[in-house]
């Protein structure tokens, strides 16, 4: 499914957290270029931040 080794769900360190999803929540349905754009809310770095963002964070919540 998700190549998770390769992917920080981590965003802004000490471990996944809420904040972490609190960060790709904020910039939910952003896309690279655009103004504000954050890289590192674009978690598996497919250029947009979307619901499998949000989904992969949430996923390693709970690991
Ligand atoms: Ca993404």
């Amino acid at each position: 499914m998700f190549e998770t080794k390769r992917i920080n769900a981590d965003i802004n360190g000490g471990g996944v957290s809420i904040g972490d999803l609190a960060i790709v929540a904020a910039d939910y349905g952003k896309q690279q270029g655009q103004s504000g754009w954050n890289e590192l809310a674009d978690v598996n770095k497919d250029g947009k931040v979307g619901l499998e963002d949000l989904a992969i964070v949430a996923l390693a919540m709970f690991k």
